[in-house]
């Protein structure tokens, strides 16, 4: 076997301050985050330079930016075995963006369906940051020469133009950048507003009730179970149409590890009220430590500096080999 193929794998992924953490946030990412650090090589970021694509108020997302990397370090994320930062810290970051950016093609760009929807939420801010968003993504993953991706459902498209970028500057200018692949978990990749179970939960959402929060207290969360939008058809059973009831059941799998059938099982001949009721206990046990550990760790704010501090100091040299690799290859004097 060669050196290469012996090589331990590489994991990136990152996760923008934006908001508080929702259940789909942990069950689509940062959960898998925790897995796979155990077998790779991995490096997990707070995505702060893309939070600036939408309207920030500077104190608030300050705030967000320090709680967001105390809710990953609760969710699991092992400083000692992950390399955790925030992506500002590393100039490389911006640096790489503007390469790959000259690199990325308008009608590329006009296609991504998140500069869509969110171009359409916001329309009084779409910004050139909002369409470049994914060759920063591109430059996040590929300054670490990353393997895998772990993201939810709705980052797939990004992945796959970080993969176009990257096959296309390896073409023009020989081999740089390692092609990344999606880690998309089977189940959970895709958790729905509770709301309107057509939509993605998003911490972004403006109705509180479509979501839940990591944060959200033990009777909150049962509250907002209780008060899923699901069917009139009563049957707690996965199929076409019963996009709530589905929901429901995806979280309930992810939370208990049990298959679709058992759950079909434990609730037939039940109603709905007991099954959301189950639901809720369950999100509360699966979150429970998670929101424990994060009001130890926001506390300590000390604590959340060394990590950061000595994240970026790690990440900064991988980020510079990569960086001066790219800057020799597309032919700028070094100096
Ligand atoms: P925003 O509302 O600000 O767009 P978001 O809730 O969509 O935020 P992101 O920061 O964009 O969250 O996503 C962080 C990670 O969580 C990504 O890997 C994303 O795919 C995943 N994720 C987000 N929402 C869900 C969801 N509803 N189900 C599963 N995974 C999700
Ligand atoms: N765009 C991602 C956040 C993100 C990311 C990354 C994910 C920024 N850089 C690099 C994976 C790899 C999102 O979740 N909205």
């Amino acid at each position: 076997m060669s050196e290469v193929q012996q090589r331990k794998k590489i994991i990136l992924s990152g996760i923008q301050p934006t908001g508080t953490f929702t259940l789909g946030n942990y069950i689509g990412a940062l959960s898998n985050w925790v897995k796979l650090q155990e077998e790779y090589h991995s490096a997990y970021m707070i995505a702060d330079l893309h939070a600036l694509t939408v309207k920030q108020d500077p104190i608030k997302l300050r705030q967000q930016i320090l709680s967001a990397f105390a809710v990953v370090l609760a969710c699991g994320v092992d400083p000692e075995k992950s390399l955790v930062f925030m992506q500002s810290h590393i100039h490389q970051h911006a640096e790489l963006n503007w390469v790959l950016a000259c690199h990325t093609q308008f009608g590329e760009l006009s296609r991504m369906t998140q500069f869509k929807d969110k171009s359409a939420k916001n329309a009084d801010n779409v910004n050139a940051g909002l369409f470049t968003y994914p060759s920063l993504m591109a430059a996040d993953i590929l300054l670490y020469q990353a393997d895998l991706v772990p993201v939810g459902a709705d980052q797939k498209q990004h992945i796959e133009i970080t993969r176009d970028i990257a096959t296309r500057f390896n073409h023009l200018y020989g081999n740089t950048f390692t092609i990344p692949e999606p880690y998309i978990p089977k189940i959970g990749a895709r958790i729905m507003s509770l709301a309107e179970p057509t939509k993605k939960m998003s911490k972004s959402d403006e109705n509180t009730n479509a979501f839940v929060t990591i944060l959200d207290k033990p009777e909150t969360i049962v509250k907002k179970f209780k008060r899923a939008v699901t069917d009139s058809d009563m049957k707690v059973c996965y199929a076409e149409g019963k996009d709530g009831i589905n929901n429901l059941i995806s979280i309930y799998s992810t939370a208990t590890g049990f298959s679709y059938e058992q759950i079909e099982k434990e609730f037939e001949g039940k109603g709905y009220g007991d099954f959301k009721k189950a639901v809720g206990e369950a999100v509360v046990e699966l979150l429970r430590p998670v929101r424990e550990n994060y009001e130890r760790l926001i506390a300590d704010k000390a604590y959340l500096e060394q990590c950061y501090q000595a994240g970026a100091e790690k990440a900064a040299n991988l980020a510079q080999c990569t960086l001066k690799k790219v800057y020799k290859k597309v032919g700028l004097v070094m100096k």
